[in-house]
């Protein structure tokens, strides 16, 4: 096993001391970057994207190629799997997702079969081997998936939904339905991201993107306790080479004591909790990730090196922060700017650290 060069981001998760704190970027492969643009044309489409490891290496790297970042992350979708499920994802051309065929009663449910990650997955794998590879352990790859919640939203309203009205019916009027429907996707993820783990993926984060959608308790019923079977089914190992889960819920400030009950062992934030405050909450738990607004990213590089330090300075002295975004970049982001970003918390971190 090759050493890792720079370990601060598994570091900060597992809590151990770091020079300074590390930096990734929800989505920092992507659209705001030229060279993502044109290797995206070149691919086709953005499903051929995924699916051609040496392309899907190449996004996954430029990021990497242009500023400090301490992680790199697969470059793939969170719908592979019910893609893999044989719903026929498709993108139009400048709209979200949509699927071919929908998921609408406990029959259509009953139908699908979990994804085995060596075939139907098996291209998602290949990308993490050839990334791996790539990396030559610069820094730590991160693998990841949605969690069940956000993935059968995509799966039961047929792509993207601002009112999430269909599967809110079905988990009031057919209940039975949607929770076969979640612990088959639960089921699923877990196979899915213990083959990531045997790919090479050194860290794991579950993006439960749409979680803040639910009342408390339909949000403990129908994602934080399939985030928490997820969480006891992976084949985390121990010790340096624990590979650390990260539990990811936009919208979920008021419900971090539950999110780090899980057993995970980072809980990302979005812009909308304060840090200090989370870290008082559940600091003593779990690493926190997060949470700067990326609309910041808008305003000039003196602007965003200020927000910077008010978040460093909200979290505080010693390690189990690792800075982020509070969700992905934008496409309309200037690349000055991420870089304006990254540089002021590579540069104004290490004063919080003795490391
Ligand atoms: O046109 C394009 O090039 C497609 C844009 C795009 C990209 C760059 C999509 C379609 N997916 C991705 C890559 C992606 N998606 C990554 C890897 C890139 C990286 O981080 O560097 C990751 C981690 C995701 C995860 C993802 N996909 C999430 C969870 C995180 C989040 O942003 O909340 C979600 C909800 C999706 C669904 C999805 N895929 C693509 C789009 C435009 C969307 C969002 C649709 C919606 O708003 O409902």
């Amino acid at each position: 096993m090759t050493q890792l060069k720079n370990r601060r981001y598994l570091d900060a998760l597992l809590k151990q001391p770091v020079d300074r704190t590390p930096i990734w970027m929800m989505r920092q492969a992507g659209r705001y970057l030229p060279e993502y643009r044109a290797t995206r044309a070149q691919a086709g489409d953005f499903m051929s994207l995924c699916k051609n490891a040496e392309l899907a290496c190449e996004v996954t790297m430029q990021p990497l190629r242009r500023y400090p970042l301490d992680a790199a992350i697969l470059f793939s979708d969170i719908l592979t799997i019910p893609d893999a499920m044989g719903l026929g994802l498709y993108f139009e051309t400048g709209e979200g997702p949509r699927f071919k065929k929908e998921i609408n009663n406990v029959a259509d449910v009953a139908a699908l079969k979990v994804p085995d990650p060596d075939k139907e997955l098996k291209y998602v794998m290949d990308a993490v081997s050839t990334i791996r590879r790539e990396l030559k352990g610069e820094v730590p790859l991160i693998g990841f998936s949605g969690s069940p919640w956000t993935l059968a939203t995509y799966m039961v309203e047929g792509g993207s939904s601002k009112t999430f009205s269909k599967i809110k019916r079905m988990g009031y009027e057919e209940p039975e339905a949607l929770h076969l429907l979640l612990s088959k996707l639960a089921d699923s993820v877990i196979e899915y991201l213990n083959a990531q783990i045997a790919a090479g993926a050194q860290s794991l984060m579950i993006f439960d993107t749409w979680g803040g959608v639910l009342s408390p308790r339909d949000y403990r019923e129908f994602s934080l306790d399939y985030m928490a079977k997820i969480v006891d089914g992976l084949n985390t190992g121990s010790g340096e080479h624990k590979v650390p889960v990260t539990l990811f819920t936009k919208g979920g400030g008021q419900w971090l004591e539950w999110i780090a009950d899980t057993g995970c062992d980072g809980v990302g934030l979005d812009w909308t909790v304060d840090i200090a405050d989370a870290r008082r909450r559940v600091g003593h738990k779990v690493a926190l990730q997060g949470n700067m607004d990326p609309s910041i990213l808008y305003a000039s590089p003196e602007r965003i090196r200020q927000e910077v330090q008010v978040i460093l300075d909200g979290y505080g002295e010693g390690t189990g922060h690792v800075f982020n975004l509070g969700h992905g970049i934008t496409p309309e982001v200037d690349p000055e700017n991420a870089g304006a970003f990254i540089k002021a918390v590579t540069e104004l971190s290490s004063a919080y650290h003795t490391k």
